[in-house]
């Protein structure tokens, strides 16, 4: 079986709506995905919610909900998002689907059985009120527990733990030999540091008494597993990983390992730290160690999203208003994937009226219009257009090194870099002083064949973040939807007859200040 390429995205918490971060992070890998598929790549795409967890039972019970119903809302909040900015994910990760409680059962039990998980009874410093064990992290400076925590008693309670610490060398030994392993490099390096600093092991367990709302141990009715083992999980379990008698099968194989995309707050410890360890226990091989792809945040007035700080940006208003495209667009050709970024619906408007209403949309307008009126929309090969199209050849290149690093900013920068140089060379040829001229009619034509080529080639660059906008104008240059990379190699045929223009990037009107 062909190698799968296999992305998936961090499974959104369903205890609160979908903000603009984890909007990001879904196109981010869609439009990952995207661009794999245009590679001729076999793509599977994963992408989901994480339902369980005290803090989904915590919002259900301030609304009177049971927690199933409670988070099936928020789901449903997640997915009509997604459908309406175009995700073309292959598969839905939903934490509570019968396979994946089951696949979670099955590898707690086999780690029980080989001994990676144990009982033990712990003492400590709990919060009634927060539900949850306080360390000396959460004392104030006068060594007090302060009043948000409520009411704080000692309790002693028995759990089920998972021997993080015995791992640790090797994850260690793991991230020294695999330079890849994080991206950017930099991430790699504060994970190394966090591994260094690991002690103790993993509780991995909650008494039901405490938290219903979970995955039921199956070695002890009395406990619920831990929100993020069961969380991880999804990853090999909607991946296809144990849905027979057996672990591991031909299509989980083909297309495991992953490239998980996440946000810089879950590297560690969970997606650095416990989920290779977990994988390592589990008995997956160094060679099947998921790669991270680690994005930065988006923040908005400086500050990190919160809702009481009530700079929460709604990214279905936000595509309601300037449609999905712009929203795309904007967080693509702004985020330098790894690095934080500030939102600005300014900046989005800005990004939308500069780069795709004047630079694209006005370029394939014009050329349209050009060769309608001087050529009846035919364009012909010119005799020798080589340089042009090397200059072309070189800025899919460039793109493609980009996108391979999925550095989307820099992707777009360079097939925009091509928008603008059209730009140029319309000005320069001015083909209205060419068409006045019969002198000058193969000039003509070499120039209109050039910049239809170029938008051909532009409109398959850019479907990975604008599939729409790029359907459009294959619509209207009259080429087949759907072309790929490879098709970059096929220039347009001697007397292929373009379409017809239409408006293809409204401007937005910004109205103006009062
Ligand atoms: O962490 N900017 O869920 P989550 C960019 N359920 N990305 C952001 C962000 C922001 N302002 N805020 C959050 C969870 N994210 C777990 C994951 S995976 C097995 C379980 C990202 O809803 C965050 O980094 O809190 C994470 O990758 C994703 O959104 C979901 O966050």
């Amino acid at each position: 079986m062909a190698k799968t390429f296999f992305i998936t995205t961090a499974i959104d918490y369903t205890n609160a709506a979908p903000h603009i971060g984890h909007a990001y992070e879904k196109i981010l890998s869609d439009v990952i995905a995207r661009y794999h598929r245009m590679k001729g790549e076999e793509v599977f795409f994963l992408t989901g919610v994480d339902q369980h967890g005290q803090k989904v039972q915590q919002s259900a019970e301030k609304q009177g909900l049971a927690p199933a119903e409670f988070a099936a809302g928020v789901t449903e909040k997640f997915i009509a998002l997604w459908t309406k900015l175009g995700l073309s994910h292959d598969a839905w990760a939903a934490t509570t689907e019968p396979l994946h409680k089951d696949v979670v059962r099955k590898i707690l039990q086999s780690l029980y059985d080989a001994g990676e998980i144990y009982k033990a009874s712990y003492s400590g410093f709990y919060s009634v009120r927060q539900e949850q064990f306080l360390t000396d992290k959460e004392r104030g400076e006068d060594g007090e527990f302060g009043p948000e925590w409520g009411e704080v008693v000692e309790i002693t309670e028995e759990n089920y733990y998972f021997r993080l610490a015995k791992h640790r060398d090797w994850l260690l030994s793991y991230i020294d030999a695999h330079p890849g392993y994080v991206t950017p490099a930099f991430r790699q390096a504060e994970l190394r540091n966090a591994v260094e600093r690991l002690s103790g092991d993993l509780c991995i367990s909650r008494p039901k008494a405490r938290l219903e709302w979970g995955i039921e141990l199956p070695f002890d009715p009395g406990y619920v597993t831990y929100v993020w083992f069961d969380a991880l999980v999804n990853y090999i379990s909607f991946g296809g990983y144990w849905n027979g008698a057996e672990p591991h099968n031909a299509e989980f194989d083909s297309r495991w390992p992953a490239l998980h995309v996440i946000g810089k707050d879950i590297l560690v410890p969970a997606h650095g730290v416990y989920w290779p360890i977990i994988l390592h226990a589990a008995g997956f091989t160094d060679a099947e160690i998921p790669p991270l792809l680690v994005h930065g945040y988006i923040n908005i007035g400086g500050a990190k999203m919160s809702k009481s700080l009530g700079n929460i940006v709604d990214p279905a208003i936000l595509s309601e208003k300037y449609g999905p495209g712009a929203l795309r667009y904007y967080l693509m050709r702004e985020a330098a994937t790894g690095q934080d970024m500030e939102f600005s619906e300014d900046r989005l408007v800005i990004r939308y009226n500069t780069d795709l209403a004047n630079d694209l949309g006005n370029l394939l307008n014009r050329t349209l219009n050009m060769a309608k009126r001087y050529r009846a929309s035919v364009v012909k090969k010119p005799a020798d257009n080589a340089e042009w199209l090397a200059e072309i050849k070189a800025v899919v290149e460039l793109y493609t090194a980009k996108m391979d690093g999925y550095l989307t900013h820099a992707a777009l920068e360079a097939a925009f870099g091509l928008a603008a140089k059209c730009n140029a060379y319309i000005e320069t040829q001015a083909p209205w002083k060419l068409a006045k001229d019969p002198a000058q009619a193969d000039q003509l034509d070499a120039v209109l064949y050039n910049l239809a080529e170029a938008l051909r080639v532009l409109s398959i660059l850019i479907s990975p973040v604008l599939p729409e906008a790029a359907a459009g104008m294959a619509a209207q240059l009259n080429i087949p939807a759907g072309l790929t990379l490879a098709d970059v190699a096929t220039p347009l045929a001697d007397g292929h007859v373009l379409g017809a223009p239409t408006p293809l990037f409204p401007r937005i009107e910004i109205p103006a200040a009062e």
